[in-house]
This record gives C-alpha cells, sequence and structure tokens, in this order.
C-alpha cells in the first residue's frame, strides 16, 4: 500500500461518506475505511470519479496509506463506537499523527480522548461540524479544538472543504485547546433548539391567534426571510409549511404526529449551562417543549383540562398581528444568541479556552443549521468590543430590542389570553425583563435562606455577612 492520502476518512455513513467525498472533490487523494467494508467499496462504486479515493479494508491498510503526519478522520457513532475506533487505530500510530473526531461527542469525553491520546504523542481534534449530509459534502460549518500544532497541519484543508459565508470567509476557525470545539457545537445545537422552538411558537400564533392557514404562513415566513430574520431555519419553515401531502392533500405540517424528538445535544447544552450556573432559559424551555410534546399519554390525560378558545382576528387585525409576532420572534431570538454565547463565554473561561467569540459568530454565518445575517452583526458586536459582556450590552441589540418590545409584550398578552403556549417567547421576556430590574426578589429569597437554614446575607449598605437570629430577639450578627 503506497503511502499517498493526505487524509482517511473512518466511518462511512452519510456523513463520513460525504465528507471524504468533499475532501476529494477539493483535490485531496482520501483514504476511505469503515468497519463493515462493503459502505468502503460502495463509496469507491459510486463516486470514485469525483477524485482520489484510496479503499482499504483493514485498519493497517488504512494506516499505511496515510502521508505522515497522519491525518485521520473519525466519523462514526458518538459515544463507544469512538472509543472503540480510537482503540483500534491508536496503536497503529506514531508521535505528531492526529486523530480528528468529527462526530457529536461530548466535549468531556473530547477532553478525556485528547489527555490521554497526549501521553502517546498523538495530537486528538475534536471537531464539531453542522451542516448535516449536504452541509457535509458541500461545505459545513467546522469547529476543531484540539492543539494549536494540529490546527497548523489541518487547518488549510479544513478551510477548503468548509463553507464560506457571504464574504468568502471560510466558516473553519482553531476554537481553542482539547474539547472547546465540541463545546462550541454544543451550544450551537442548543441555540439551534431554541430557533426551532420559536419558530415553532410564532407559526402556532399565526395560525391560532392570526387564523392564517400553512400556505399563508409560508409566505409570511419568507418575507420575513427577506429581512432581518434572513436564515436557513425561516427558509425551511416555508418550505416545510408550503408542502402538501401527496396522499391526502392535506398540509404536511398536519399530518406529522407533533412530538418532536432529540438526539441530546440539547440537552447537554442545559446540562452544562447548570454545572456552570449560566442561565439559558430559553434553550431550556425549548429542550423541554421537545419532551412535553412527546409525553403522549400525559397530554392525553389533560386535554379536558379548561382554557380559552383561541378566537381568530379579523384580516387586518391579523395583519398588523403578524407584524408583531415578527418582532417577538426577532426580540426573542437576540436573547437565545445572547444566552448562547454566555454559555460559550463561561466555558472558555472555565476550561481556559481563551475563545474569541466574534469568530464562533463568523464561523456560524455559513454552513450550519443555525446560520442567519444576524450572525454577521453578532461578529461584528464581539469584534468592536471582546470583552462585551453581553450581547444585550451591544448598543444596536439593545435598541432594536428596545423598539421590539411594545410588540413582543402584546403577543406575549395574547397568547396568555388566548391560551396558545408560548415558553420560548415568555422566557425570553422574562430574562430580559430580569436582567434590567432595579431589584429582584433574590433578596427575599436570602431572607428565607437565612431564616431556615442560617445561609446568611450580604446588606445593599456595607461590607460582610450577616445572619439574623430569627429564633431569637432577631438581632443581627456579622457572620
Ligand atoms: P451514524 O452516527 O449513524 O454512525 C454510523 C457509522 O458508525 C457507521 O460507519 C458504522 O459502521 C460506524 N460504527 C458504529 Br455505529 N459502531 C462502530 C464501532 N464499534 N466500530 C467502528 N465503527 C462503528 O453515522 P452518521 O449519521 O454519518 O454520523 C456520524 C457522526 O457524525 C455521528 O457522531 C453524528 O452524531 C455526527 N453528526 C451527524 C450529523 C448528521 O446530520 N447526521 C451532523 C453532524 C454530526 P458500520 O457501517 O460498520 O455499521
Amino acid at each position: 500500500m503506497s503511502t499517498t492520502a493526505q487524509i482517511g476518512v473512518t466511518g462511512l455513513a452519510v456523513m463520513g461518506r460525504n465528507l471524504a467525498r468533499n475532501f476529494a472533490r477539493n483535490g485531496y487523494t482520501v483514504a476511505v475505511h469503515n468497519r463493515t467494508a462493503s459502505r468502503t467499496h460502495a463509496l469507491v462504486e459510486e463516486f470514485g470519479g469525483e477524485g482520489d479515493f484510496v479503499a482499504t479494508e483493514t485498519a493497517k491498510e488504512f494506516v499505511a496509506a496515510l502521508e505522515r503526519p497522519r491525518r485521520l478522520v473519525i466519523m462514526v457513532k458518538a459515544g463507544d463506537p469512538t472509543d472503540a475506533v480510537i482503540q483500534e487505530f491508536a496503536p497503529l500510530l506514531e508521535p505528531g499523527d492526529m486523530i480528528i473526531d468529527g462526530g457529536n461527542a461530548h466535549f468531556a469525553d473530547t477532553r478525556r480522548r485528547e489527555r490521554e491520546l497526549r501521553e502517546q504523542g498523538i495530537h486528538f481534534v475534536g471537531t464539531g461540524i453542522s451542516g448535516g449530509e449536504e452541509g457535509a459534502l458541500h461545505g459545513p460549518s467546522i469547529m476543531p479544538g484540539g492543539s494549536k500544532e494540529s490546527y497548523a497541519s489541518l487547518g488549510p484543508m479544513l478551510e477548503k472543504i468548509s463553507a464560506k459565508a457571504a464574504d468568502e470567509a471560510p466558516c473553519v476557525t482553531h476554537v481553542g485547546a482539547d474539547g472547546a470545539g465540541h463545546f462550541v457545537k454544543m451550544v450551537h445545537n442548543g441555540i439551534e433548539y431554541a430557533d426551532m422552538q420559536l419558530i415553532g411558537e410564532a407559526y402556532q400564533l399565526l395560525r391560532d391567534v392570526a387564523g392564517y392557514t400553512p400556505a399563508q404562513i409560508a409566505d409570511i415566513f419568507r418575507t420575513w426571510n427577506t429581512g432581518r430574520l434572513d436564515s436557513y431555519l425561516i427558509e425551511i419553515t416555508a418550505e416545510v409549511l408550503s408542502h402538501v401531502d401527496a396522499e391526502t392533500g392535506k398540509p404536511f405540517v398536519d399530518v406529522v404526529v407533533d412530538q418532536a424528538e432529540q438526539k441530546g445535544t440539547g440537552r447537554w447544552t442545559v446540562q452544562i449551562a447548570l454545572d456552570l450556573g449560566v442561565p439559558v432559559s430559553g434553550i431550556a424551555e425549548a429542550v423541554f417543549a421537545r419532551s412535553l410534546s412527546g409525553h403522549a399519554a400525559l397530554r392525553d390525560a389533560s386535554r379536558g383540562l379548561v382554557g380559552p378558545k383561541a378566537s381568530p382576528l379579523s384580516e387586518s387585525e391579523a395583519a398588523a398581528f403578524a407584524d408583531r409576532v415578527e418582532q417577538a420572534l426577532y426580540a426573542s431570538k437576540i436573547v437565545s444568541y445572547t444566552q448562547g454565547f454566555h454559555e460559550v463565554a463561561a466555558g472558555s473561561e472555565e476550561y481556559g479556552w481563551n475563545i474569541d467569540l466574534g469568530a464562533v459568530a463568523a464561523i456560524w454565518r455559513g454552513g450550519c443549521i443555525i446560520r442567519a445575517a444576524f450572525l454577521d452583526r453578532i461578529r461584528a458586536a464581539y469584534d468592536a468590543r471582546p470583552d462585551l459582556p453581553s450581547l444585550l450590552s451591544d448598543e444596536t441589540f439593545a435598541q432594536e430590542i428596545a423598539a421590539a418590545q411594545d410588540d413582543w409584550r402584546e403577543v406575549l398578552i395574547a397568547a396568555t389570553r388566548q391560551g396558545v403556549p408560548t415558553p420560548g417567547f415568555a422566557a425570553a421576556l422574562a430574562y430580559y425583563d430580569a436582567l434590567r430590574a432595579e431589584r429582584l426578589p433574590a433578596a427575599l429569597t436570602q431572607g428565607q435562606r437565612d431564616y431556615f437554614g442560617a445561609h446568611t446575607y450580604r446588606r445593599t449598605d456595607r461590607d460582610g455577612t450577616f445572619h439574623t437570629l430569627w429564633g431569637g430577639d432577631r438581632s443581627e450578627v456579622t457572620a
């Protein structure tokens, strides 16, 4: 076996196969390997004409086909299969070689694998890849972690196969050491959950409160897609809503079971946010909304519960309401991204990754599921002020949310009055109001904690920690 391949891909299901084709189409010789060899041969038979592939059947052959230092991409099911593949290949590698894990690994696993392989001198590059199968083939957004040395070797190749933003910048950057790439991919997915939930709520309001049909709502989303909400998710929402089921002639959205599924990255985003103490209420509501939708028995048992019935608006009222929903959606979206970027900043601080938040926004502008014109403005906000405490501290976003907020509140009033669930919109507004509040009831919480548990409190008027003798004469003592 000659050692000619500049990169190798093992794991040739939909993602790995398309990624391998992407490398090959960009002029790289790609060694390909899969546990079940038939997939390898099928790839070369079907797409061999697209570029230079080296089909290999055994781990030894695969490793031997790679030029040194070796670059070996793993695209297998995340979890135990990734460890199994590492165990199979690592003994065959040499110091300086690179294993790139492009699966959806948990960043803590990536940190562990990186540590273990570093002892062997192998660079383990946990890499978030977003864009689904189309992205893998035509240009995904790529979020590599791992060492700087590995990026020096891999970066130019990843830049070539990645998506390009509107300004032609490649949608890839070295995010930070060890698990930083998978961490950022996790938060990307959490934000994706929130975006999808907010869009879902906008749809439900347009349907139940404004009385529009799915086809009419598709047109509204198409119009929104020409403005500040311009994004992949808004674009595909219009496509899904205008699709008609061939069998029944009904809107597709009316024949699909309303129970949303999830693979876990949204849940991880919330779990890690809880550990880091970052309020990601919008993302959490999106995850909970999916799980609530799946509780079929609970929902069946609750259908008799009393509530208002939504009564559709007149035509002119409906059009005005749709404009308000756009404002509510945009304002809530700003909050979701504020929360997501807060989590990235907190992770970066906790693990010493030194993540450039502007660069993260920049690489999400193309290729990935949350790609949107909006991200260019987030990039600009962080580029102008890298230490921005929150996206809401950016003057432009603050002004936009201020301008949207009357409509945002009106939409939530209408939703509440008519009984349309809008947990994402409501959580976003509550976050906004909580942040801007002069005083929060947390002072009362501290009083309660001190009462039942002598947990102490701080005062507004002097330094120190205090405890009130609640069971005694209620005098205050210094704790
Ligand atoms: P899957 O997640 O369905 O994994 C299938 C691949 O894993 C096959 O190549 C299979 O080999 C291999 N595999 C398994 Br399962 N267990 C193995 C083991 N013990 N040893 C060796 N190989 C094993 O494929 P996918 O949907 O292409 O996704 C690949 C990765 O990319 C996943 O981590 C996924 O989370 C991530 N990802 C997916 C998307 C997406 O849109 N699908 C987007 C971004 C990231 P076999 O052919 O022999 O069974």
